[in-house]
């Protein structure tokens, strides 16, 4: 295929567009820019380089034609009712997602997703490749199109192709489940340079291209028949920080959380749970070990509150309507047996909040709880240390969540083991103010010296560097 001469010089490729259709009360549609800390690192190099984005606008049976927005090319990709079912919900969400999360709910392996996969990947490439320039940098987002590198490569040699994997690339021996695993891993392999979380993640794809691929393996590049190269390295994405902060310091957000703290009746001690309502995120482990701690009285319900808010998703897929119903379930039985008449000891609400409002919950909250069973990275780690900066807050974090590597400080837990989960628990709650602080700090320090722009920068210098 040849290049168009008027084609954008980086193209990021995801799922999802990075714009939110609106209809006005006249019936008048336009777009807005989805809040979201890859769409903002992303931006300025879109704008500066002439680029495009490539992706879903979320309504099936819908064709929508390509249009300029904030300074760069947005280009919708169409997806009919069945592909969203069997690429998105199925493949993606029912098979992919739970075998690449330590098979912690059971992948279902379906022939039919499977193809479905192929062909909606098969159309971002396309796509891609209609829209980039000569020479142009193609940026691939994640485990939904893991396809399009070795794609796009075939269609477009001429492209600079990097891909990054927001979620953990599984050991060995989970991957080889895969009935598709060779094809997977030769999409992939399409790429310059792949991006994972963490450097283990990293160091699981360069042992498959080796032992699974038959392909040399030298340091972190595999050799491909053709002599290029393609790289495997760790990238952490992260947040941006200062807007964060400064968000958190904005006096309506300072005015939000003294309401909210009110609202929940003062308590002495806040703990913070901020999740989207996933299986992974081990909501269920979390909640059975503060209602110990309040059925014991190791937490005293009149003095502590535990807030929990869960955001709506993936509401099709059969695991996800159980895990709410479960969650429903056992916030309710705690709290009635626990509760003084008119406090509950765990705020739980269902819902998505505007970033104000989490700006104001990660204030007030003395304990952050994030204690996922695996998780690529979790961001909600880094936005809490971002916004509280009372030096006294607490991070309570699962061993298994990506930014267990760089935020050390943290008190780690086990999140499978309850009884370690509570001590720690405890433990974050009472320490002394000065072992508080000098975790805090650190903490602070990494965040706000690895931000989602030097994310970004480094993995782009880093695929500039790659060579043929
Ligand atoms: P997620 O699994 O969605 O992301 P995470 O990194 O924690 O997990 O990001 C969640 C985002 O949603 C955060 O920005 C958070 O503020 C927001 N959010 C959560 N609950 C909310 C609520 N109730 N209302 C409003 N906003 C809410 C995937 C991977 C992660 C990886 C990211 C980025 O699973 O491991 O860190 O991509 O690569």
């Amino acid at each position: 295929m040849d290049a168009p001469s008027d084609g954008a010089s980086f193209v990021v490729v995801a799922n999802r567009l990075p714009v939110d259709r609106t209809t006005d009360d006249e019936g008048e549609v336009s777009w807005r820019t989805s809040p979201g800390g890859l769409v903002t690192a992303l931006e300025p190099v879109m704008r500066r380089n002439g680029g495009a984005w490539v992706g879903w606008h979320g309504a099936p049976d819908e064709k929508v034609e390509a249009f300029e927005h904030d300074g760069f090319q947005v280009v919708p990709v169409p997806l009919t009712a069945d592909e969203v079912e069997e690429y998105y919900e199925g493949f993606s969400n029912a098979t992919l997602w739970p075998l690449y999360h330590d098979a912690v709910a059971f992948p279902e392996f379906h022939r039919e997703w499977w193809d479905a996969y192929v062909v909606v990947n098969k159309r971002f490439a396309e796509r891609a490749a209609e829209v980039a320039g000569e020479g142009a940098t193609v940026w691939v987002q994640d485990y939904q199109l893991q396809l399009v590198p070795q794609m796009l490569r075939a269609l477009r040699p001429d492209l600079k192709i990097g891909f990054f994997l927001h979620i953990p690339f599984p050991p060995v021996e989970l991957f080889l489940q895969l009935p598709w695993r060779r094809q997977v891993l030769e999409g992939l392999l399409g790429a310059d340079l792949v991006g994972f979380q963490t450097a283990g993640g990293a160091a699981n794809f360069l042992r498959l291209s080796r032992n699974n691929a038959e392909r040399k393996v030298k340091g972190d590049a595999v050799e491909m028949p053709d002599g290029r190269l393609s790289r495997a390295r760790a990238f952490p994405i992260s947040i941006d920080a200062q807007s964060f902060n400064d968000m958190a310091n904005d006096p309506e957000v300072i005015k939000q959380s003294e309401a909210l703290l009110e609202e929940i009746g003062n308590p002495e001690i806040v703990f913070l749970g901020v999740d989207r309502l996933d299986y992974t995120k081990g909501l269920r482990q979390r909640i059975r070990a503060f209602g110990e701690l309040f059925e014991s009285g190791q937490l005293d319900p009149s003095k502590t509150v535990f807030i929990q808010v869960a955001t709506p998703s993936r509401e099709r897929v059969e695991e996800y309507r159980k895990l709410r119903d479960d969650i429903d379930l056992l916030v309710g039985r705690i709290n009635s047996h626990t509760a003084d008449l008119g406090r509950d000891p765990i705020v739980y609400r269902h819902a998505s909040f505007g970033r104000d409002m989490m700006a104001a919950m990660y204030r007030i909250a003395d304990v952050m709880v994030v204690t996922p069973l695996r998780d690529g990275m979790n961001l909600v780690a880094k936005e809490y240390i971002a916004c509280h900066d009372d030096p006294e807050g607490a991070l309570v974090l699962s061993e298994f969540a990506g930014a267990a590597h760089e935020l050390k400080q943290a008190y780690m837990v086990n999140p499978y083991d309850i009884n370690g989960m509570k001590d720690t628990l405890l433990k974050a709650a009472a320490d002394s103010p000065a072992n508080r602080r000098r975790r805090m700090r650190a903490l602070r320090k990494q965040v706000f010296t690895h931000t989602i722009d030097k994310w970004a920068d480094d993995f782009l210098t880093e695929l500039r560097g790659t060579g043929h």
